[in-house]
């Protein structure tokens, strides 16, 4: 597996050299909202520290990414009244990863829809 980039998109948004809509912060993870959103209220979460994906994750890195994705799941069902929310991850290339810093899309979600396309 290749190394970590320390110049993937995540990690500047982290540094805050390209702009981001944040909706989440703590010590550990930051959560902001997807630009290319395949449904309403489509958010991000990552964590602070380096980490290419979850072949490359610590178990508190994992932690502390499922901690937010539970406490902003239970956010956009109530912000967005969903009736459900699908978190999605992707690991390396050929498991659909763009972008190579750890993140889980949660998609808040309406009773008989369908995502969006991705792009
Ligand atoms: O796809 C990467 C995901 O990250 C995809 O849903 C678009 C999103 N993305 C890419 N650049 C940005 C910025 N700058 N802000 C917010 N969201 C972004 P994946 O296949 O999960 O690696």
């Amino acid at each position: 597996m290749p190394d970590y980039d320390p110049d993937n998109i995540f990690a500047k948004l982290l540094r805050g050299e390209i702009p981001s809509t944040r909706v989440y912060e703590d010590d550990d993870t930051l959560a902001f909202m997807d630009i290319m959103p395949r449904a309403d209220g489509h958010l991000l979460v990552i964590p602070k520290t380096a980490c290419r994906n979850l072949l490359d994750a610590s178990p508190e890195q994992m932690a502390a990414v499922m901690r937010t994705v539970q406490k902003l799941s239970h956010a956009v069902i109530k912000a967005f009244g969903a009736d459900g929310v699908t978190v999605q991850q992707f690991n390396e290339a050929a498991g659909g990863q763009e972008v190579f810093h750890l993140h889980m899309h949660v998609l808040p979600r309406k009773e008989g829809d369908r995502l969006r396309p991705p792009g």
